[in-house]
């Protein structure tokens, strides 16, 4: 990726088309049509509106014989007709049995309360369907076992797999082709290297090009009724050089806009799903039933979400639809700041929230296999990696520094420290561990700190503290692998 290519506003994110990285797509997608055209034609489809009960699709291929040994299986000029139904993340019958010989024609019910699609190992696809919609799949003839998935990210992961048994296989079970592997398969892992974790001088290097996500928490609105639109976008974010990843985002950001409030204050957002699939918000600053304003929204619908932030706190909001490991690790979280009443005045304020990436192949989302496996390719601190070693947090000598701290996960831990300094305050879910350096519990007074603030997913809290002299002190998650991944900035301060 050239310089001249690179993004030059704050936070503007390449297309798919037209920009350096759409050779790379074109690669995988290339890898794709070895598996099935008809999931090229998934990749390439724009988002589609939605779909009524009852709809009929054409298959999205014409699939040849499946499974082993295709050329030497007779076909019997019978078809096998199957009706699969939704239920919760898996298909129901999960095994169906097939006579060897016999073409599959399968009426896929999306009963289920969101999107999905059915992909074959052998290429036949039916394109994403509504909830209530309905499509007929010619599999093609079965010649061994085969398998099917959804392969929306994270589904298949979940458990939404069909298994065809070809009844009447010489030496049937395992005949070979007609497997599971999918490894070409969007957000599945590919296992060629094209998912490996980039170098951290790699990361290094793409984050000093980018500008950085606005760590200043933005100041308070005077206003108790605060309302903002929130749209959902699916779109390609930079990696490194020559690779990017396939982020959903609020507003085009990841982590999306931070809200910035007091207790009692009122928030409308109004959500728009401009994506290709379902998604949703979930805001942890406001006490709600869940089962209206947290739905999910299929692509062009909308919602109104309001809640009143009663309780002080960096709140989280992601997205609730499932799985939601993908849909956070995708970059679909944020932070709601609601002060304690009697904060006090600090001289700077800044938002630093974690989160981790499991990667897929170039331009696709995250691989739902690693996100399960709890072990991130690249940890970030507001996104990107390492973004504040190359554009720090600024403060000068003296300054009282207040750092608001939230883990977004979707899974690891935060020990946030800030190198060559103690906190004298912190406030970490709901209550003062330490203020001032006295402890709460009154046991001593002007004379205590803390080392770290430790946060599970889902937590947050700040700290204060005051550097006692100008340089470079490195904000770290003190789990250092994950530090070393890149959940590491900077605090530059100035004499
Ligand atoms: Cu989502």
């Amino acid at each position: 990726m050239s310089e001249q290519s690179r993004p030059t506003g704050p936070r503007q994110l390449p297309g798919r088309e037209g920009t350096p990285t759409s050779r790379a797509a074109m690669a995988v997608v290339g890898v794709v049509i070895v598996v099935g055209v008809a999931l090229a034609v998934l990749l390439a489809r724009p988002a589609t509106g939605l779909a009524g009960g009852g709809m009929t699709m054409t298959p999205a291929a014409t699939a040849g014989a499946a499974g082993a040994g295709a050329t030497a299986v007779t076909p019997t000029g019978h078809t096998t007709e199957v009706t699969l139904h939704v239920r919760g993340m898996s298909f129901t019958p999960s095994t169906i049995q097939v006579p060897v010989g016999d073409r599959l024609r399968v009426t896929l019910v999306n009963s289920g309360d969101q999107r999905h699609d059915l992909v074959f190992a052998n290429g036949a696809a039916l394109e994403p369907l509504a909830p209530g919609a309905t499509a007929v799949l010619d599999v093609g003839m079965i010649s061994g076992d085969l398998e099917g998935w959804c392969s929306l990210p994270g589904h298949r992961q979940l458990g939404m797999v069909v298994h065809v048994v070809a009844v009447g296989t010489p030496g049937t079970s395992g005949s070979s082709a007609g497997s599971s592997s999918g490894s070409a398969m969007p957000g599945m892992g590919a296992t060629d290297g094209t998912t490996a974790a980039p170098t951290m001088a790699d990361l290094q290097a793409e984050a000093a090009a980018l500008p950085a996500y606005p760590a200043q928490l933005p100041p308070l609105d005077p206003s108790t009724d605060h309302s903002y639109t929130f749209t959902i976008t699916q779109q390609q974010d930079p990696l490194t050089a020559g690779r990017t990843r396939e982020v959903w985002t609020y507003n085009g950001t990841t982590p999306g806009p931070i809200l910035h409030g007091r207790v009692g204050d009122t928030f409308h957002i109004t959500l728009v799903n401009h994506g290709t699939m379902g998604h949703s918000i979930d805001f942890h600053a406001g006490e709600v039933a869940p089962d209206q304003p947290m739905r999910t929204l299929e692509p062009g619908q909308s919602l109104d979400y309001t809640f009143t932030a009663n309780r002080a706190g960096i709140w989280m909001y992601h997205c609730a639809t499932m799985p939601m490991s993908s849909h956070i690790a995708n970059g679909m979280f944020g932070a709601v700041v609601i002060e304690p009443d009697g904060l006090e005045q600090v001289d700077r304020s800044y938002v630093v929230i974690q989160s981790e990436l499991y990667l897929g192949a170039n331009g696709q989302p995250a691989d739902a296999t690693k996100i399960a496996g709890l072990v991130p390719d690249v940890v970030a601190f507001n996104g990107r990696a390492f973004q504040y070693d190359a554009h720090p947090l600024t403060a000068t000598v003296g300054q009282r520094v207040r750092l608001w701290v939230l883990d977004a996960g979707p899974n690891a831990a935060l020990s946030f420290h800030v190198v060559g300094t103690q906190f004298d305050t912190v406030w970490t879910e709901g209550a003062y561990r330490v203020h001032h350096g006295t402890a709460t519990d009154g046991t001593t007074t002007g004379s205590t700190g803390a080392q770290v603030l430790s946060l599970l997913p889902a937590e947050g809290g700040f700290v204060e503290l005051v550097p006692p002299a100008a340089g470079r002190y490195a904000l770290v998650n003190h789990e250092m692998s994950l530090a070393e991944k890149g959940a590491h900035g900077v605090l530059q301060v100035t004499g």
